[in-house]
């Protein structure tokens, strides 16, 4: 029976012996023996009671075993719910309630912390390590390495990815197998990936970039991946002479830049470089060619909507710019306030529309009327203009986010836990330019009149509550938050005000 997202990434390659994932350690794995695992893991999700429509919330390691249970979930017609390695337990416990998630698979270093929680939401719990030990690696040990595909439609849901809110509450963005489906299969062709292809694989695979752009991609147009537990420099550069591609944020490629060895001998072999999650300066694309004689191709989406513009493969790939809509994205400028289409070259909201675009967040009927117009335009949030030759440029954002590293970091969450530390009236939280991260944290504090805020109290606080890339990289005390005459916060002004804090003026 049919289950498109299985079939049209997976199920193509069963028997096949071509390598799939090669390993740091030598070691390669190929398709069929990747199937095999992924079907041992399908059992072990269908023996924990999920079928259909359940959810199970994955907090693991990178490892072959990591993306065997998202294909398992394929397969087994299970929600899968990939979630960031370094939340805390406060952060879990609010996504396996609210995604009412049916098991937990999480580290088994985790497992004493987040027991308690899973049982508290009747979950089962189970765990799976980065040498894909653990009792769910145990129990799928003894399984059989067929399995029957359940049957699901192109509209079913197939992945919900949490993405933080304004608010600070996060918002599970529900994908279905078209949403997933469609876009890598435009993304392949228009990056012509092909079953030659090997990729360098370093980002994480618990969100977008990771796993639905570079793993989706390459198991679409049956290639290879060169699959590394994370960014370690050293390691890619060993790596690169085996790869014809690579997929990366920003820091990638400044932090490739920053090493001479990076020279255009080493990459002479490589058929692209893609870049995306955050701004791409113009001047690391000019020093990257300068280096290296190749361009760095700069797309852009959402964990909404995947991907949704990209520079072109044989065309100009223009510095500062995210190209063109996708075929079959449509996009769109328009005034934040009325809604209203603007004409080519203004800058206002980007809106986008096509079969990339998520079906709603889970649960918050009223979020998502907010960004998702019944017209089926989703409200990005950016800021964008699109220029005389039709390629777009993001110039700002509308929604008060920082995004470090390629990591999206929403102020409000983490000012949430700041007023609440004694002695603090106030915070504000901005974003501030970084040589490595692009932008990263700083928090703004107003003691209580008169007295001195403990720092290492609230830092310690903070440490509890939030991810560690969440955490600001320094406090500063203020008298008072500058304000504009309707008394809002005016982050702008902070932003000039301690811009040159990290990089030097
Ligand atoms: C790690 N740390 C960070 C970040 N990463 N702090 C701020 N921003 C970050 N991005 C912290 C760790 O918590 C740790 O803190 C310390 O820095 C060192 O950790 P380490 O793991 O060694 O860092 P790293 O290996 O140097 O990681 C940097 C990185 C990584 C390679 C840039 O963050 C990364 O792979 N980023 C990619 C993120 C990504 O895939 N985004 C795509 C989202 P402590 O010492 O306190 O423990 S999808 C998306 O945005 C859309 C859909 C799109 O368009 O793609
Ligand atoms: P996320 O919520 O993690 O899916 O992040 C999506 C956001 O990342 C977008 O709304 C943009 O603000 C940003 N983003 C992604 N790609 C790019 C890019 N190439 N240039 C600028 N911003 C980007």
């Amino acid at each position: 029976m049919a289950n498109p997202l299985y079939d049209r990434l997976f199920g193509i390659h069963a028997g096949k012996e071509t390598p799939f994932l090669h390993l740091p350690d030598g070691e390669t794995l190929s398709h069929d023996a990747f199937l095999r695992m992924a079907a041992r893991f399908a059992h072990g999700l269908a023996a924990l009671g999920l079928g259909p429509g359940d959810r199970v919330a994955v907090q693991v390691e990178k490892s072959p075993e990591a993306l065997a249970l998202y294909a398992a979930s394929a397969q087994a017609g299970v929600i899968f719910l990939p979630l960031n390695t370094a939340y805390t337990v406060e952060e879990l416990t609010y996504f396996i309630e609210n995604s009412g998630a049916g098991a937990v698979v999480c580290d088994p270093r985790r497992e004493p912390d987040l027991a308690p929680v899973a049982a508290g939401f009747g979950a089962r719990i189970e765990t799976l390590g980065a040498g894909g030990d653990g009792s769910f690696a145990a129990m799928a040990a003894e399984m059989p390495d067929a399995f029957d595909t359940v049957a699901r439609a192109a509209d079913d849901l197939a992945a919900f990815l949490y993405t933080s809110g304004t608010t600070g509450r996060s918002k599970g963005a529900m994908l279905t197998q078209e949403n997933l489906l469609s876009n890598t299969a435009t993304l392949v062709d228009y990056w012509r990936f092909t079953a030659s292809d090997v990729l360098l694989h370093a980002l994480p695979i618990f969100h977008t970039h990771g796993l639905f752009v570079a793993t989706n991609v390459t198991l679409m147009a049956g290639g290879a991946m060169i699959f590394l537990p994370k960014f370690d420099l050293e390691t890619v550069l060993a790596q690169l002479p085996r790869a014809t591609s690579l997929m990366g944020v920003p820091t990638f490629y400044t932090r490739l830049l920053s090493d001479p060895r990076f020279d255009r001998d080493l990459v002479a072999h490589m058929r692209v470089f893609i870049s995306g999650s955050a701004p791409l300066l113009e001047e690391t694309h000019r020093q990257f060619e300068s280096r290296t004689g190749h361009r760095i191709l700069e797309r852009y989406g959402m964990t909404e909507t995947n991907m949704n513009t990209s520079n072109p493969y044989d065309g100009e790939r223009r510095a500062g710019t995210v190209g063109f809509p996708l075929p079959g994205v449509e996009l769109k400028v328009t005034d934040p306030d009325t809604g209203a289409e603007l004409p080519r070259g203004e800058v206002g909201q980007i809106e986008v529309r096509g079969p990339n675009v998520f079906r709603g967040y889970w649960r918050m009927p009223e979020k998502t009327a907010e960004e998702l117009r019944p017209d089926g335009f989703f409200i990005t949030g950016d800021l964008g203009r699109i220029d005389d030759d039709g390629y777009v440029h993001i110039v700002g954002r509308n929604k008060d986010l920082i995004i470090s590293g390629g990591y999206n970091i929403y102020p409000k969450e983490i000012e949430l836990v700041l007023d609440a530390q004694p002695g603090v009236v106030e915070s504000a939280v901005i974003g501030v330019p970084h040589p490595d991260f692009g932008e990263t944290v700083l928090g703004v504090l107003v003691p209580a009149s008169g007295t001195a805020p403990d720092l290492a109290a609230i830092e310690a606080a903070v440490r509890d509550a939030l991810a560690s890339f969440k955490h600001p990289r320094d406090l500063i005390l203020v008298d008072e938050l500058p304000r504009n005459t309707m008394g809002k916060v005016q982050k702008n002004v902070l932003r000039e005000r301690y811009r040159d804090r990290f990089v030097p003026a």
